[in-house]
């Protein structure tokens, strides 16, 4: 099987869920890592179809938008619900971690330093949506009875949170306990505590 190519800057950023699945999955990949000065030479944007990194190749595909890399995994691997309704549950719950992750980078690349307090008192309002999917599936996944892509998603989006603040979960026990039980995947665990993990930064301007 052709090895998958990350190409990315040396940040967690929109490839922090890619590769926590990639890990799950035991699928190895490779990393083409692009400098910041690098990529402001534009040479590199001028064939990304739209401007932007990561890019993902898959053998011949060549892929962009981290949450078409997330789906694409999740077909070929049996993590995308067992059937037409699972399947738009999840594009469901992925756009609701989309939404978040959204609302994530604004704070961070745009109003850090004036809405951090603000963005910490109006989070629990977000948290306990997912609180309540997972409350209501009780298998311990956002949908039916096996892992998604919107499950590592979300995992990833709330590792970042609690970096942001490290008692968010503590209102949210099935969350928090989500959170556990991601993290002891041995896979996903051996990915956490290496340190190809560890030394990438969570986002580009290095605000977290
Ligand atoms: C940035 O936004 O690191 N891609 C980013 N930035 C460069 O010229 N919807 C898609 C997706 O989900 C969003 C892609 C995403 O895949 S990721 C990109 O390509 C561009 O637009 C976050 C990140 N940012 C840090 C950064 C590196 C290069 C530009 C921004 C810091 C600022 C300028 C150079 C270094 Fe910088």
């Amino acid at each position: 099987m052709a090895p998958i190519i990350i190409t990315y800057f040396a940040v967690r950023g929109r490839c922090g869920a890619l590769r926590i699945m990639l890990s799950d999955l035991g699928q190895d990949w490779k990393e083409n890592v692009v400098s910041f000065e690098d990529w402001m030479k534009g040479d590199l944007k001028s064939t990304c179809v739209f401007g932007q990194l990561p890019k993902l190749q898959d053998g011949d595909l060549v892929l962009y938008q981290s949450n078409t890399f997330l789906r694409h995994l999740g077909r070929k691997h049996g993590a995308y619900g067992k059937n037409d309704n699972e399947a738009a549950l999840i594009d469901m719950c992925n756009d609701g971690v989309e939404d978040l992750r959204m609302k994530y980078l604004k704070l961070i690349y745009q109003e850090y330093e004036t809405g951090k307090d603000a963005y910490i008192k109006d989070l629990p309002n977000h948290l306990s949506k997912f609180e309540a999917l997972l409350q209501k599936n009780k298998s311990g996944f956002l949908v039916g009875d096996s892992i998604s892509f919107a499950d590592y998603s979300l995992f990833e989006v709330l590792l970042n949170h609690q970096v942001l603040c490290a008692t968010c979960l503590d209102t949210f026990p099935t969350l928090k306990g989500f959170v556990q039980q991601m993290s002891s995947r041995p896979k996903i665990k051996a990915y956490l505590d290496s340190d190809a993990y560890k030394k990438l930064p969570i986002n580009g301007n290095g605000k977290q």
